[in-house]
Parts: structure tokens; C-alpha cells; sequence
């Protein structure tokens, strides 16, 4: 008996120097401690030992057992810490490591000019209103003072949906929903989407950007028009700017003028940009036709009001030096980055 524990402690100690997983550890342990193991068997074996026998062989026993448990208990010791100097090897993080660049956006530079607009027509006392892109014809022609035969109206140029829904071609709309809603005074101003039938080229894009004004209330003139606009001009291209007023025509208003700004390039004196007239034309204007007033529920005996509207790209670009409007819907990250 003595040479069969002699046994187990050779063997197993040789066993445990090469454990490599704890798992293997456990059925080592198994092996040797667990009910039905080798150990155990020796201990359950003891009856049949003489009386002198049973302690010293019992005493050697127990030895063993705490030996192999010792022994257990150092492996598992090892193979943990192992384990942890493997993983924390292997999770090092190297902080001197260049980070991944986090991309930060940047705003269009449609959205950059509209937002400086809007800023400008706020400071004056103007609210911001909003409304649908897809419009009735009623709203977007009828009530606008446009008649049936105007040539905005073809189907050649603008988009229809059905035979009284159309994709807005202006955000004048917006302006008859409003008189419509509010009484005067008004002043709002009507940014947004826009949608004319036109081929694409560096000028033309069937989806561009407006924005349209207007104040209503008793006693408006066109004095307060070129005051409103010649601030707005000075505002947005600085105190240098000049403003004309020249004569024009346009459905919705009576009388009616396009506005030019002094060439923000050269201030006047002719280049490139103004194509040598040192003018560039910026908005359309004028007072409200008292058929649009009518149609709006608005007596024009006693309100009178103005209105303009401008392209919101093509103020972009000149104020960028863009030359192709294409370059503004391509969404290209070179692009839009430089703004
Ligand atoms: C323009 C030019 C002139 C305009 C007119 C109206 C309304 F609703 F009051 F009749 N809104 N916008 C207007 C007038 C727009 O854009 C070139």
C-alpha cells in the first residue's frame, strides 16, 4: 500500500508539472482526489490494514493528499497568472497610437448664406415661416395674380403632379397661405425649395433656393421697400454696397423692380464677376398687386405692403466665386469642405 501511495505521488506530481489549462488541472484533480479517485481508493482500502498499519499508512495518506491539493492549488496559481499576463499582453493599448480622426461636418454653403439672411431679416423685425414644396396651383399661380395664359404655368416648365398639384416654382406660396391666416401687420420672410423645369448647366438646376419677403400694413411704400432692401444689401455685402432700383415686371406686384447691388468684386468700377457693368442683379421687388391683397382676404383701401424674392444660390456663388451651380448638389466632401 505504501508502495502504490509512493506511486501516486510520482506520478501525479510529474502530471501536474504538465497541466497547461486549468481544465486539465480539474480532471487531474478528479483523478486523484475526486470520490472515485486514486487516492480515495487507498483511504476506502485501509480496512483491510492491521491496527498498526492503518495509522502510519492513514498518516502518509493524508500527507499525500495535502501534497497533491498544495500542488493543485500552486498549478492553478500559475496558470491564472499565466493566463492574465497572456491577456494582458494582448490587450495592450498603445496610447501613443495616432487616433482615428473623427470627420467633423461642416455646414453647405447654401445653408451658411441662408442662415446669415435670416439673420439679417430677423434683426429687422421679420419672422421665418415655411410651407409645403408640393402646392396647389391655386397657391402657387391663381392667387399670385398669375393669369391662365402665363408662361410660367406651361407644363414645359414647370412640374406637375396632377392637374392642380405642381412642385412650387417660387415660395411666394408661402406668403398667400399667410396673409391668408394672419392680419396685418405682417412681416415675414419665406426661405426654401424651389422647382422649375430647366436643363441642368452651370447656371440652371430644376431645384434651386429662395427667399421671398414681405411686409404688410397701412401706410407701406415703395420708400420703405428700398429702405428695407438697401439695408438688407449693406448688411449682407457691406457699408460700401449701393442699391438700384430699376423698372421691371412681375405678375404679383404693381409697381415692380429687379434690384442690382453694386459688384462686391471691384465695387463698381467693372470686371469679371459684373461683366464689366459694376452692377450685379440680386432681387426682384415690389408692392403687392391689390388683386394678390384681394385674393388673400386683405383690403388693399386700407393695407398696402411690398415683396421680394431672390435666388439664394446664385448669392452663394457669387460670394464664393463659385462658377458652376452644379458644384453645389453634387455634394462632393471637396468641395463643401472649403466653406
Ligand atoms: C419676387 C419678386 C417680386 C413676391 C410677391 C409675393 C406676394 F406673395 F406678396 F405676392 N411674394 N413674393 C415677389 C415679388 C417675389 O421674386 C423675384
Amino acid at each position: 500500500m505504501r508502495e502504490k501511495l509512493e506511486k501516486i505521488k510520482l506520478e501525479s506530481t510529474t502530471e501536474l508539472e504538465n497541466v497547461n489549462t486549468l481544465q486539465q488541472l480539474e480532471e487531474l484533480r478528479i483523478k486523484y482526489l475526486g470520490k472515485k479517485g486514486e487516492l480515495t481508493q487507498v483511504l476506502r482500502g485501509m480496512g483491510a490494514l492491521s491496527t498498526e498499519e492503518r495509522p502510519i499508512v492513514g498518516q502518509f495518506a493524508n500527507e499525500i493528499r495535502d501534497y497533491i491539493n498544495e500542488k493543485i492549488e500552486h498549478t492553478e496559481y500559475c496558470l491564472k497568472r499565466r493566463e492574465l499576463e497572456n491577456r494582458l499582453r494582448n490587450e495592450f493599448i498603445d496610447v501613443t497610437m495616432p487616433s482615428k480622426k473623427k470627420e467633423l461636418g461642416n455646414k453647405h454653403p447654401i445653408t451658411k448664406v441662408l442662415d446669415e439672411v435670416k439673420e439679417i431679416f430677423v434683426g429687422m423685425g421679420f419672422s421665418i415661416v415655411e410651407g409645403p414644396e408640393i402646392e396647389k396651383v391655386y397657391y402657387n399661380f391663381d392667387a399670385l395674380n398669375h393669369n391662365k395664359f402665363h408662361p410660367a404655368r406651361d407644363m414645359q416648365d414647370t412640374f406637375y403632379i396632377t392637374e392642380d398639384l405642381l412642385l412650387r416654382t417660387q415660395t411666394s406660396p408661402v406668403q398667400v397661405r399667410t396673409m391668408e391666416k394672419m392680419s396685418p401687420p405682417i412681416r415675414i420672410i419665406a426661405p426654401g425649395r424651389v422647382y422649375r423645369a430647366d436643363e441642368i448647366d452651370a447656371t440652371h438646376s430644376p431645384m434651386f433656393h429662395q427667399i421671398e419677403g414681405l411686409v404688410i400694413d397701412k401706410g407701406i411704400t415703395m420708400a420703405n421697400l428700398k429702405g428695407t432692401l438697401d439695408v438688407f444689401a449693406k448688411k449682407l455685402y457691406g457699408d460700401n454696397v449701393k442699391t438700384k432700383f430699376r423698372p421691371h415686371h412681375f405678375p404679383f406686384t404693381e409697381p415692380s423692380a429687379e434690384v442690382d447691388c453694386s459688384c462686391v468684386a471691384c465695387s463698381g468700377a467693372g470686371c469679371r464677376v459684373c461683366k464689366g457693368s459694376g452692377w450685379i442683379e440680386v432681387l426682384g421687388a415690389g408692392m403687392v398687386h391689390p388683386n394678390v391683397l384681394r385674393n388673400c382676404g386683405i383690403d388693399p383701401e386700407v393695407y398696402s405692403g411690398f415683396a421680394f424674392g431672390m435666388g439664394l444660390d446664385r448669392i452663394v456663388m457669387l460670394k464664393y466665386d463659385i462658377d458652376d451651380l452644379r458644384l453645389m448638389f453634387e455634394n462632393d466632401k471637396r468641395f463643401l469642405s472649403q466653406f
